[in-house]
Order: C-alpha cells, then sequence, then structure tokens
C-alpha cells in the first residue's frame, strides 16, 4: 500500500535501516501494464491461502510507461489475424522474432483490451455512417466487444481517450490484488537465487519513503520492471533535461536484475530509436496514421520519392520494399536525408489538417483541430506545451520530426529483453522451449520461477501497452502452476539479512563516513554522486556505443574502448553515495541502467552485421549478413566471475509468408 505523501525536502538516509523479512509464494515485481496484468489474473488460479505480494518503485495509478496516458493501443487484433500480425512484427524488425510468442500474444490480445473497455477507458468508435465518435459519443455505439467498431488509424492501432488509462489499468489491479498485498514506493535492487538449486527465491529492494529495507522470498517471480531510458545522453539539455520519450523512471531493472540472477538475454543489440516531434518527443504514430500526415525535407519535397531513397529502401528488400517500411528503415531514409544535408526533416502538419477538413463542416473541423492536441494531451503533455510557447497551431505552422536518443524496450517497436519459454504446444519448435522437472511453463525465463513479461520478454516487440497487460495475465497462470508442481520447494538465500542489508545501504554509509571531508558534499575524493556517474555513463555510450554524437555509428574498436570504460565505472560504482532515499534510488539506478547498456553493446559488439540500419550502425560491418547472422544473439553474465558468454540461437519461421 502506498505511503502518504512525504513532507517537503528529501528524507535523509540513516546507517542503519528498519529491515523487514517477508516471505510469500508469488512475487510480482513493477506494478505496469504487465505487472497489473499479473496481479489482475492471479487470483483467479492461486489458492486462497497462496500468499501474493506485488512491489513497486512508485505508485501504480501512475508508475511505468502509461503514467502520463496514451492516445491509442497499439495493438488490436479486430478483424484481423494472428498470422498476419507475425508478419508484421516479423517485417518490422527485420526478420528476427520470436514467432511462437509473438502468435500466442496475437490470438488473446484483444481480451485485455476489451476488459479495458469494462472498467471504463473510452475508446473511440465509427458511427454507423463512418464518423469518427470520440469520448462519450464513441460509448454510445456500444462496446467493441459487442461488435462496436473501433476507430483504426493503422492496421493494428485504434484510438482512445487514454489520459487516465493506468488509473484505470491499476485500479483494476488492486481491486484484485487487495491493497494489502502491495507495496508501493520500494525499489527492488536485486533478485536471489536458491542457495541449493539455483532456481529465483527472492528479492531486496529499499523503501523511498523511510529508511527500511525489504527482504522477501518467494517460491516464483515475475519481473516486469519495463524497458531502460537515459542509457545515452539525450537531445534534450539545459532546462529540457529530464525529458525523454519513454519513461525516465524504468532504468533497465529488469534487464540487469534478471542477467545478475542468471537469466539469458536475447536480441540486446536491438534498441529503439523513435522518430519524435522534436523537443517535446510527441510520438508520431496518430499522425502518419490517422492525420495522413507526409514528412517533407528541407528543401520541402517528399523524400521517399527520390530514386535513391528507393534504392536504398530496395537494398534492405524483402523488409524495405513491403507495404509498410520497417521502424528503422524509417529512421534509415530520414538519417540519409540529413547526412545529405537536407535535413530538417518537418512533419506537414498543415497540408494534413487541411486535407482532412476538406470534406468537414466549422464545427467537425473544430473537433479535429482537438484531436490534434488531444492526441499529445492525453499521452506526453509536454509537447502539448512546447507547442503552446512556440506559438505552434498545427493547422499553421509546421514541427520538426527527429530521430531521438536510444531506448531499450521490448514491448514497442523494439524486442530487445530476456529468452523465454514459448507455449506448450506441438507448433513450437523444441529449442524455443524447455522444462523444469519435466514441465513447460510460458514465458519462464532460463531461471526456474523467474517469469517476465511485457518490456521483459525478449524477440517479440510490438505488444505495446495492451499486449504487455496480456502477457503478464497468461503469465500469472503459469506462475501459480509452478508453485503447484513444486510444492517441496522451500525457499533459502545464499546471503545473510544482514549481508543484503550491508549491499542495499553501501552507498549510504560511503556518504556518511565520507560527507564531512569537504564543504560541498557532491564533490569529494572519497565517492561518487550518482548524478555524476549518471553523466560519465551517457557520454560513453554517447560517443561510442552508437548514440546521437555519431549519427547512431559505432566500429569494432571504440566498442572495445568503451567496455574498458564500463570496468572503471563498474569499480567507481562501488564508491556510489547516498546522502537521501531518492539518491539512494538514483544510486540503484545508475547501477541498473549500466549492466542493460553493457548487455545491450556487448550484443552489438557480437553481432557483427547491421541488422539494424536507423536504430544503429556497425561502420566497420555495413549492411546485413544473412548467411552468418539471421540468427538471435543471446547472452549470460555470472556475476562471481564478472563474465559474459554470448552465442548464436537459430531463428525457427512457423508462419509461412502471406
Ligand atoms: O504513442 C520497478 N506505449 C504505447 N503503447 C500503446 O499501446 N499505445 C501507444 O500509443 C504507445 N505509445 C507510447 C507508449 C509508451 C510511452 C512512454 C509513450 C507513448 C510516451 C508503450 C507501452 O506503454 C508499453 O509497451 C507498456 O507500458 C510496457 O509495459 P511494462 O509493464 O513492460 O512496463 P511499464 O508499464 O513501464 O511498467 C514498469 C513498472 O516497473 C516499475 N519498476 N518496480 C520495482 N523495482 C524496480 N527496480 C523497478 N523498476 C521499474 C515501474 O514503476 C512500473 O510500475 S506511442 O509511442 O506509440
Ligand atoms: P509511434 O507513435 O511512432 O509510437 O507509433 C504508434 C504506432 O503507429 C505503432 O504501431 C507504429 O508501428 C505505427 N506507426 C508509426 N509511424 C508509422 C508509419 N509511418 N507507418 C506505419 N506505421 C506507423
Amino acid at each position: 500500500m502506498a505511503l502518504p505523501n512525504k513532507p517537503l525536502g528529501e528524507i535523509k538516509a540513516l546507517k542503519d535501516p528498519e529491515v523487514e523479512e517477508r516471505d510469500v509464494d508469488i512475487l510480482i515485481v513493477g506494478g505496469g501494464m504487465a505487472a497489473c496484468g499479473t496481479a489482475f489474473e492471479i487470483k483467479k488460479w492461486a489458492k486462497d491461502d497462496d500468499k501474493i505480494l506485488l512491489v513497486d518503485k512508485a505508485a501504480m495509478e501512475r508508475s511505468g510507461a502509461v503514467a502520463q496516458g496514451l492516445s491509442a493501443i497499439n495493438t488490436y487484433i479486430g478483424e484481423n489475424t494472428p498470422d498476419d500480425y507475425v508478419r508484421m512484427v516479423r517485417n518490422d524488425l527485420m526478420g528476427i522474432v520470436r514467432e511462437d510468442l509473438i502468435f500466442d500474444l496475437g490470438r488473446h490480445v484483444d481480451d485485455s483490451v476489451h476488459l479495458f473497455e469494462e472498467w471504463g477507458l473510452p475508446m473511440w468508435k465509427k458511427s454507423a455512417d463512418d464518423k469518427t465518435l470520440n469520448g462519450k459519443k464513441g460509448q454510445k455505439m456500444g462496446t467493441l466487444k459487442s461488435g462496436a467498431k473501433p476507430v483504426r488509424t493503422g492496421k493494428w492501432q485504434i484510438m482512445i481517450n487514454g489520459e487516465s488509462y493506468k488509473r484505470i489499468v491499476s485500479e483494476a489491479a488492486k481491486l484484485a490484488l487487495g491493497e494489502e498485498n502491495i507495496l508501493e514506493r520500494v525499489f527492488i535492487v536485486e533478485l536471489l537465487n536458491d542457495a541449493n538449486t539455483g532456481q529465483i527465491a527472492g528479492a531486496v529492494g529499499f523503501s523511498v519513503r523511510e529508511n527500511k529495507v525489504y527482504v522477501i522470498k518467494c517460491k516464483t517471480m515475475m519481473v516486469a520492471c519495463g524497458g531502460a531510458v537515459n542509457i545515452y545522453q539525450p537531445r534534450s539539455v539545459g532546462e529540457g533535461k529530464g525529458r525523454a520519450w519513454y519513461p525516465v523512471w524504468n532504468a533497465g531493472s529488469t534487464y540487469t536484475m534478471a542477467l545478475r540472477a542468471g537469466a539469458e538475454l536475447s536480441m540486446m543489440e536491438n534498441r529503439f530509436t523513435p522518430a519524435r516531434f522534436k523537443d517535446g518527443y510527441g510520438p508520431v504514430g496518430a499522425w502518419f496514421l490517422l492525420f495522413k500526415g507526409r514528412l517533407q525535407n528541407a528543401l520541402g519535397e517528399n523524400y521517399l520519392e527520390y530514386d535513391e531513397v528507393k534504392k536504398e529502401l530496395e537494398s534492405y528488400a524483402p523488409y524495405g520494399t513491403a507495404a509498410i517500411t520497417p521502424t528503422c528503415l524509417r529512421n534509415h531514409v530520414m538519417l540519409f536525408e540529413m547526412k545529405a544535408g537536407r535535413g530538417p526533416i518537418i512533419m506537414d502538419t498543415v497540408t494534413a489538417l487541411k486535407n482532412l477538413g476538406e470534406t468537414m463542416d466549422k464545427k467537425e473541423l473544430k473537433e479535429l483541430e482537438s484531436e490534434a492536441w488531444e492526441d499529445f494531451l492525453d499521452m506526453t503533455c509536454g509537447q502539448a506545451n512546447l507547442w503552446c510557447a512556440t506559438n505552434t497551431e498545427p493547422e499553421k505552422k509546421n514541427s520538426e520530426i527527429m530521430p531521438t536518443e536510444p531506448y531499450l524496450l521490448g514491448s514497442h517497436s523494439g524486442c530487445c529483453g530476456i529468452w523465454c519459454c514459448g507455449p506448450d504446444e506441438d507448433w513450437v519448435p523444441d529449442s524455443y522451449k524447455w522444462d523444469y522437472k519435466g514441465k513447460v511453463y510460458n514465458r519462464m525465463t532460463t531461471i526456474p520461477g523467474l517469469f517476465t513479461a511485457g518490456d521483459g520478454v525478449g524477440c517479440s516487440g510490438h505488444k505495446f501497452s495492451s499486449g504487455s497487460h496480456y502477457e503478464g495475465r497468461s503469465a500469472a497462470k503459469q506462475m501459480v502452476r509452478f508453485i503447484r508442481n513444486n510444492e517441496d520447494f522451500t525457499p533459502t538465500l545464499a546471503e545473510s539479512t544482514q549481508e543484503l542489508v550491508d549491499m542495499v545501504y553501501k552507498p549510504v554509509r560511503t556518504y556518511l563516513e565520507n560527507c564531512e571531508y569537504t564543504t560541498a558534499t557532491d564533490i569529494n575524493p572519497n565517492y561518487i554522486k550518482p548524478a555524476g556517474l549518471t553523466m560519465r555513463l551517457m557520454k560513453a555510450t554517447h560517443e561510442y556505443g552508437a548514440g546521437t554524437a555519431t549519427y547512431y555509428q559505432t566500429n569494432g574498436k571504440s566498442l572495445e574502448m568503451i567496455m574498458d570504460m564500463f570496468e572503471d565505472m563498474r569499480t567507481d560504482s562501488e564508491k556510489l553515495a547516498a546522502g537521501d532515499l531518492h539518491e539512494l534510488l538514483r544510486c540503484w539506478e545508475i547501477y541498473h541502467r549500466l549492466y542493460t547498456v553493457e548487455a545491450h553493446l556487448r550484443h552489438i559488439q557480437f553481432r557483427k552485421e547491421t541488422r539494424f540500419p536507423g536504430f544503429y550502425y556497425r561502420a566497420d560491418f555495413p549492411g546485413q549478413d544473412d548467411e552468418n547472422w539471421f540468427c538471435f544473439v543471446n547472452s549470460t553474465y555470472d556475476k562471481k566471475t564478472n563474465t559474459w558468454s554470448l552465442k548464436k540461437e537459430p531463428y525457427h519461421k512457423i508462419i509461412p509468408d502471406a
């Protein structure tokens, strides 16, 4: 349950925190879309006396990527088929995806969308004469489940009035699980393996509202802490710093905690470098798909018509020549223009709204203009602020579009994450599923008992908010199966409670022991503050790890150099210092970011081709090399020896081309 808002000012960190030990059957780490799905579903399958606990670093009603709301649900299958959904995802991610996981999601995801509507999320509908009905007017058409027609933007996306999306979804999760089974504002630092079997056995974390460490034992766990943000120098600087597209508070905890627990990661080389409205990070989907906006270069030309651009796309056939150009290639041709000196790239909002308005009366036109604002007010209100601040009325003034800094995620248009078991069905290839004591568990990682969903599941992007929720629900059933099939398991932690407390509070002790040495507490030869390490990490990835500094290019030598920098940063991270509880949070966040982005760049170092041009480039291995690299790249990390192992993993085509 959430503690009340703290009084003004930071809460000073004390040397010796209170310790609370918990022993539960099922632990859900995270409180976002996926975790809310698990929380909503799990009691349906669990026994009444199964103990369940959900731990979120923030307050669930506004935590995670959907905090500000969303204006579209990007995965609603509706009249389409799951096979076609697999084809779309496969094409967008340049061929190498887990079709079992994607198909499995595609056949069930709509059920979550129907639940959202039942819980009160307004969806836009089409009227009988094909007009768009927004908000309450849309509700009058009945529900999607009862056959009402959604307002499709693209083939897969539907429009919603989604400012309160996360509140609605978390309310259902809380009601189902019970507030007493939820800890909010508790940051999980590390997952703990069983001392005897190595399976998942618990987690340790701390409160950001009181000096308290939680040591939690469990028999199975969902880790769903979203993707990774602020691992690269953002384009926003100075007064705008802190703006990012994906949620700034998702720090790669999913990937770092899983990899440190020994779980195998997959496709960590994949990233999402979204093209966004410059500086405000406003998403572009509605503008491309609903408002039919077109991009132009500095010459006011549609560069997609240029022969050289067409040729560039053809060189990435069959993806580049598909009906919908993959997201990375859309960036690639944008960068192609910018490098040729024909940037900046402009979204022609003026013509788009003018064209749409041609068949509209005055009232309808006004509504269209409000929809254009609502798109941002519902999910990225900073972009609407920026439009106001720069006197931008989209019907009168165009806006610039720009590829942002890279993000790591597995649920949006990227597919990095954890290597997970697929469904236990005949058509699923053997290398995509494994058993634990003779039983196969869908979405279980390679660590027995550890499950993931949403951004955590690798190789299956384009699930978005709805798919993440569904995936969390589906894993819930498997988690209960896991504890039922392993009733004799009693978790035994390898570390003592004191060792765990000492680890979590080490930055506090470092600070308290040394802070009086200097007058300015941020500057001290005996420690490093998390803000300093964050800037150092971002500078390194920006310059050597294919950040915006180099137009997303890197090469073998740069990667070799940054690996040394990571090692130094890891050594220095032992000296992180925290004077208050938020600073302690920042310490552990930067620690999680460090491992996550190292995993990312180790994969890029291993994969000697440029599989995702527009997201990143191996300048020393340009172009795709299907002969050698049409496969997944998987990795593991051994925290005892600080060693990484990478390998190729075969891809299987399950769904034939149309
Ligand atoms: O416009 C810890 N997304 C979109 N999805 C859509 O369906 N439609 C859209 O319109 C989408 N767009 C969009 C989207 C996201 C954002 C930020 C914008 C626009 C501006 C994507 C979805 O939001 C995304 O796919 C899902 O939210 C992913 O779900 P999940 O559960 O994998 O992640 P989460 O929701 O971010 O939740 C993470 C949770 O973990 C907590 N957490 N808790 C404890 N300990 C730790 N160490 C923790 N670390 C993190 C977080 O607090 C949170 O609860 S558009 O661009 O296309
Ligand atoms: P975005 O706003 O970029 O996050 O995109 C939202 C949705 O629209 C996602 O499903 C994207 O794949 C899709 N999308 C965005 N831009 C385009 C485009 N130019 N063509 C086709 N689909 C797009």
